[in-house]
């Protein structure tokens, strides 16, 4: 049958009278029995992606894209009178994620199906997700943000497990999604949730009542990016999550014909983080309850999980008090023990025991002493994981580490995002980089071709128009299309360095009041959410919004600057961000950001990079050279050697530079106290004089340099483009695609 046909079955009415509404909610059964129908029977190897989060983002036409009807239902839908955005517009956007780790697991499941492997995801089913993010008087508010409907993506299978916590046991419910490959297979993704939850116990913002497990369990998503929330109720939702993944996964085994002896020729789990640590001794004890030996347990176990670490930030290491543990999981204490036991007989080495002197359990540990893979997410990542952080762990263990560079899914951060830029691409290249994605490189061809040059400005105005309107619409801001679009959107963290970017505004701002403007006029985007806990980056945000204030309402410094603070940044609103960006701040201080994906999504939408050699950015500016990227900052040796000698003493620079001190300053200016909070305003400015852990004002002159290097770059407009034109086509490197072909080489043989 015609899509058109079944739309209006199931609709009971044409089309053209059904709302936008009634159409998404029957185009989403439609879709969804087309992915079903492209599930396929797993071989014998199955891959399981077991994360904390997975930042899928809407679903509707990232599948239609997958399954190849995208095209034919937005013209269906065109010839009948609907819009396929105003339907978009429809579904809630699933925020099971706080960022780029969650981010990267959805790329890697769409990566997954598309390369034909059979591979599923395990998570958690959070009713409310990551919080929503609003404005009031300069603050961010955070509320709850409810995504799941009567109809969603979500399907409720009859799977159930028990799971143990001391003396209470609960039954799980599992839920799928489909994952569409891109013309290929489904595979799914399961969502463990428990049915007794209750979303009516939220009360004021997001606060919750935390005592009773059975209601709030998987409620929220933890808010935090690299805080260690120290949390029972983490620890209660990471063990639910992995307690069920691994009794799906031994009931799956078995059921391909495993007799768990050999589980991991059927099976390969990868841990994404610490967060699903605690499947190691779970599994563990779950063999040893089916009759194996503890020690052939663990050694099937170690064949059997591979582990992914994101960060170096000591203070995102996730470590338990064993008194935890105990709370929560009293049946692993007495294996975690063994772990512990097998590690301090083989190695004279307090700095890579499971259990430490203070009784606390280092989940890491764990996974690199249990698994056969420890991997990094970008080239310098892991080498500074193999030379200091796990230093120790490399002498033991050299075969075990290996690189992975982080990618991004095309079909989202291309085809769906950029409709404009991919039609350019067919028609100049043809539609094999879509699978094949290092054909982007055919585009190099074009880089002095002047008509290509003049289209590929004009799809960049389009899209920088499309997010004005969406702009206007939304957020009641008005921009102007003609000027540089400067965006740093990503999770708010001082290492990430937003407020370098903010005290650039200032500097900006001051040069504008003192009669030097500049020849292009600057729009300044942000997007963050910041932990609700995390006090410093709710004050950085607070600067924006007052420098947002103060700046768009001056007369006589708005029409050459424009600051804006997109309100809830999320995956939908990445999309429409990205594809409009002319430089993308890539500014976090060396040897922090492990790779960051955000920068690889600008690149492939022909933005030009302007960042500090850290994670990936270091691999962009390989592949670009150095006349296509805007590289500044103190290199990651530097860093960490300021870290070693504890000599960075930020009041120095202040006190040593004009400019630095201006700025700084300014932050408690009467025009800002004038609009923002004393309170906040001071702290921060005190943190940058007092602390700076992170070294803004280290890099703070180098930055604006380069920034203005990049500016006056922008003016000569061909060989503006010519330089989008090789970050495209060297954006290949970073498909997704080629880095799950390369976890699959290397590490999963499914
Ligand atoms: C830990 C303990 C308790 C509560 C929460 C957490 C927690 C939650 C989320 C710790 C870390 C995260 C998220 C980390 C993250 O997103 N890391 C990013 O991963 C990306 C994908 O590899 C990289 O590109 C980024 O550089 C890295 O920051």
């Amino acid at each position: 049958m015609k899509i058109q046909e079944l739309l209006e079955t199931k609709l009971g009415k044409t089309i053209k009278e059904a709302s936008n509404a009634e159409v998404y909610y029957a185009l989403l059964h439609v879709v969804q029995n087309m992915a079903k129908d492209k599930e396929v029977p797993v071989k014998k190897k199955k891959i399981y992606y077991i994360s904390a989060e997975f930042l899928i983002g809407k679903l509707l036409s990232n599948n239609m894209i997958n399954l190849g009807i995208y095209d034919d239902v937005k013209k269906m839908l065109a010839e009948n009178g609907k819009d396929i955005c105003e339907i978009e517009e429809i579904e809630p956007e699933p925020s099971l994620g706080n960022g780029g780790l969650g981010r990267l697991a959805a790329c890697f499941l769409d990566s997954i199906a598309t390369l034909g492997l059979s591979g599923d995801g395990v998570g958690l089913n959070y009713h409310l997700g990551l919080f929503k993010q609003e404005f009031k008087d300069e603050l961010q508010n955070a509320v709850p943000n409810p995504w799941i409907e009567k109809e969603s993506w979500l399907t409720k299978t009859e799977m159930s497990y028990p799971v143990t916590f001391g003396n209470l046991t609960v039954n799980s419910r599992m839920y799928d999604i489909e994952v569409t490959g891109y013309n290929n297979q489904s595979n799914k993704l399961h969502l463990f949730d428990l049915e007794s939850v209750d979303d009516s116990i939220v009360k004021e913002g997001i606060d919750f009542d935390k005592e009773e497990i059975e209601k709030n369990l998987t409620l929220f998503l933890y808010p935090d990016d690299s805080d260690d929330a120290g949390r029972l109720l983490r620890i209660y939702q990471q063990y639910f999550m992995v307690s069920n993944g691994a009794q799906l996964i031994l009931d799956e085994c078995v059921a391909r014909g495993s007799n768990l002896h050999d589980l991991y020729e059927y099976a390969v789990i990868q841990i994404n983080d610490t967060h699903p640590t605690m499947v190691i001794p779970e599994l563990i004890r779950l063999l040893v309850a089916r009759g194996i030996q503890m020690d052939e347990a663990i050694e099937i176990v170690t064949k059997t999980c591979a582990y992914t670490n994101h960060t170096i930030l000591a203070e995102a290491l996730e470590k338990w008090p064993m008194e935890y543990l105990k709370k929560v999981v009293p049946q692993l204490v007495p294996i975690i023990e063994i772990l512990d036991d097998k590690v301090r007989r083989k190695f004279d080495d307090e700095s890579v025991v499971i259990i430490d002197k203070n009784d606390v359990v280092h989940m890491a540990h764990i996974d690199i002493h249990y698994g056969f893979s420890v991997n990094g997410v970008a080239s310098l990542h892991t080498e500074i994981l193999k030379d200091t952080e796990l230093n120790a762990f490399y002498k033991i263990y050299p075969e075990k580490f290996n690189n992975k560079t982080n990618g991004i899914t095309f079909r989202r951060w291309l085809i769906h995002c950029n409709p404009e830029l991919t039609a350019l691409l067919d028609e100049l290249i043809g539609t094999g980089y879509r699978e094949n994605a290092e054909e982007l490189e055919k585009l190099l061809a074009y880089k002095d071709d002047d008509a290509v040059i003049e289209k590929l400005l004009s799809v960049k105005g389009d899209n920088k128009k499309a997010l004005c309107d969406y702009l206007k619409q939304t957020q009641n801001v008005e921009l102007n299309p003609e000027s540089i679009f400067d965006i740093q959107i990503k999770r708010l963290h001082e290492y990430k360095r937003q407020q370098m970017n903010a005290l650039y505004v200032i500097h900006k701002y001051k040069e504008i009041k003192a009669g030097k403007k500049p020849s292009t006029p600057i729009t300044v985007i942000f997007g963050a959410k910041a932990a609700p806990a995390y006090v410093i980056a709710k004050d950085i945000i607070h600067l924006i919004l007052c420098l947002q204030e103060l700046i768009n309402n001056d007369p006589e410094v708005s029409p050459y600057l424009k600051v804006v603070m997109i309100e809830n940044y999320n995956v939908t609103k990445a999309e429409k961000l990205i594809p409009a960006c002319d430089i993308s701040e890539q500014i976090s201080l060396a040897s922090k950001e492990a790779s960051g994906t955000g920068n690889m999504k600008f690149m492939l939408n022909g933005a030009l990079t302007l960042g500090t050699e850290d994670g990936a950015n270091v691999e962009i500016h390989e592949l670009v050279g150095d006349d296509n990227i805007f590289v500044f900052g103190a290199s990651s040796e530097e860093v960490i050697k300021h870290y070693e000698n504890a000599d960075y003493v930020s009041r120095d620079f202040y006190e040593k530079d004009e400019t630095i001190k201006e700025a700084v300053d300014f932050i408690t200016s009467k025009e800002l106290l004038a609009i923002g909070h004393e309170e906040n305003l001071t702290r921060l400015q005190n943190e940058l004089l007092n602390k700076d852990w992170f070294m803004t004002l280290l890099d703070f002159k180098a930055y604006t340099k380069k920034k203005e290097e990049a500016l006056k770059a922008y003016e000569d407009r061909k060989a503006w483009a010519k330089k989008m034109i090789v970050n495209i086509a060297k954006a290949g490197y970073f498909s997704s695609d080629r880095t799950i072909a390369e976890y699959n080489n290397d590490i999963w043989h499914a």
